[in-house]
């Protein structure tokens, strides 16, 4: 079993009271982690090493970066094989999208920092320079369904931008974070910089979200709880980044390409068991490709090769939205039941017959379960994928309507015939219930960073 540590100014450390941490896959004990409750000594180590990390220049922090990615590059397949334990994801998605993402970010956030353009704005008599100093200590709170993919997405540009943090992964999913613990420690990061505390969300969570040195708040989860990070945080007057939950729809128009549609849409309903954020768990079909396109579609999704979901409390959870979606009339098309495998396995589950209006087609599931709708007109479609309260993601596919119809979802990202692809300069969010704020490229700059502006008279 691995001992999962917290690291507090340089140092690992456990506390009395412990929790475990259990595969997905067979619910067996892989770990158990510390019950952090207070994170007092986190901060006055972040504050000891605030001075001497800030006062690097951006490219020495960006160095920084590049020996963290190219450390966890050199142990790619360990993290990947960690990734996958905790998870329940199949190998080959651990290191193809969460290990490669997570060196990645890293590596991006150096080049970046290194390529900042100077912000100077010129007036007649004067030159105002935007120098961008410091948060100072900021707060990092991350999920389950993209443990490191996502933590490494904040602590990136945090470390860039000359912030010292306080991380708290997932108590569900600790072993990458405690990874990162390892390879920043071995590769001598200076103490104190990055601080990773583990425990349960009310408690270390909610002790990061409303402690007064703690400036600026990221968090990633589900919109319940980032409505009380809100509560918290914005009474202090902390700057606050959240990236909550989606229902999007991925919509399918007459002329859509089905040799790219079908595995595109089938990979979007069921990518790491449905468990992204931006995952397309509502299908709208043309009604005049629907006849063709069910059953491409459910053959895809036959052959797509899913893990477990996270756990077995969240397995109860969407298998609850499964016996729902049959109480709102739905006609299961495919899965619908436990696979028999031991474990949080669930068959990837088509629904039809649903109105989307229905809770199932409204609320999100965060599992491999999709609800399948035909429409007859752009407005129709575009009715039933903003109808919910969230507005994080969606696709579009169509040969030629694809812009016109993506610029009406009312989202904050929109993919065309493609979904997932990911360029990290392009803002990252979602609007409604699904979240506040923006991270990548510059986004990501301004939110780890306060942007000052000097003006130089020219007398
Ligand atoms: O998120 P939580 P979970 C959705 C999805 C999922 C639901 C819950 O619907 O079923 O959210 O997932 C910490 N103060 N998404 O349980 O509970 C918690 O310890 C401070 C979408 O992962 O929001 C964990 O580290 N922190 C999401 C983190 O918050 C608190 C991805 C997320 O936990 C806290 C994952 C509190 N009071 C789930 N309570 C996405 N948008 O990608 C918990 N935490």
């Amino acid at each position: 079993m691995i001992t999962v540590e917290n690291l507090i100014g340089g140092k690992f450390s456990t506390t009395d009271l412990s929790l475990v941490d259990r595969s997905p896959s067979d619910g067996s004990i892989i770990a158990s982690i510390p019950r952090t409750k207070s994170i007092d000594d986190a901060v006055e180590a972040a504050n000891d090493a605030f001075e001497s990390w800030s006062a690097l220049s951006l490219n020495e922090r960006a160095d920084w970066l590049d020996k963290i990615a190219n450390a966890l590059e050199s142990k790619s397949d360990e993290l990947a094989r960690l990734e996958a334990l905790d998870t329940g994801k199949p190998l080959d998605v651990a290191l193809n999208i969460d290990a490669k993402r997570s060196i990645l970010n890293f590596r991006f956030f150096a080049d970046f920092g290194r390529n900042m353009p100077a912000e100077t704005f010129e007036m007649e008599n004067a030159t105002n320079f935007v120098i961008r100093k410091p948060v100072g200590i900021v707060g990092l709170i991350s999920p389950w369904n993209l443990p490191l993919y996502l933590l490494s997405w904040k602590i990136a540009p945090a470390l860039l931008m000359g912030n010292c943090i306080i991380a708290k992964p997932s108590e569900i999913t600790p072993l990458t974070a405690h990874f990162l613990a390892q390879v920043c420690t071995e590769i001598g990061l200076p103490a104190g910089v990055l601080n990773i505390v583990h425990g349960l969300g009310p408690e270390v969570g909610h002790a990061i979200v409303s402690h007064p040195r703690i400036r600026a708040i990221s968090f990633t989860g589900g919109t319940s709880t980032g409505r009380m990070v809100a509560a918290t945080a914005a009474p202090m007057f902390k700057k606050l980044s959240l990236e909550l939950g989606g229902k999007n729809a991925s919509i399918v128009l007459e002329d859509a390409d089905l040799e790219i549609t079908i595995p595109g849409v089938v990979r979007a309903s069921f990518l790491n068991s449905g468990q992204i954020c931006l995952c397309g768990s509502k299908v709208l079909v043309h009604e005049d490709i629907y006849e063709e396109f069910i059953p491409l579609y459910l053959k895809a999704v036959a052959d797509f090769n899913i893990g477990p979901v996270i756990s077995e409390e969240h397995a109860q959870k969407v298998l609850s939205y499964i016996e729902l979606a049959k109480q709102e009339g739905g006609e299961i098309l495919a899965g619908g039941n436990r696979s028999n495998r031991l474990g949080a396995w669930i068959e990837p589950t088509v629904i039809a017959g649903l109105s989307h209006l229905s809770r199932t087609a409204s609320e999100e599931i965060f599992g491999p379960v999709v609800t399948i709708h035909k429409f007859s007109t752009d407005e129709e479609a575009l009715d039933m994928a903003n109808c919910t309260e969230y507005g994080l993601a969606g696709s579009v596919w169509s040969k030629t309507r694809g812009m016109e119809v993506a610029k009406r979802v009312e989202s904050g990202m929109v993919w065309v015939n493609t979904w997932l692809h990911r360029d990290l300069r392009v803002p990252f969010g979602g609007i409604k219930n699904s979240g506040v704020g923006r991270e990548g490229g510059m986004w990501s700059i301004g939110f780890f960073s306060e942007a000052i502006n000097i003006c130089q008279m020219q007398h």
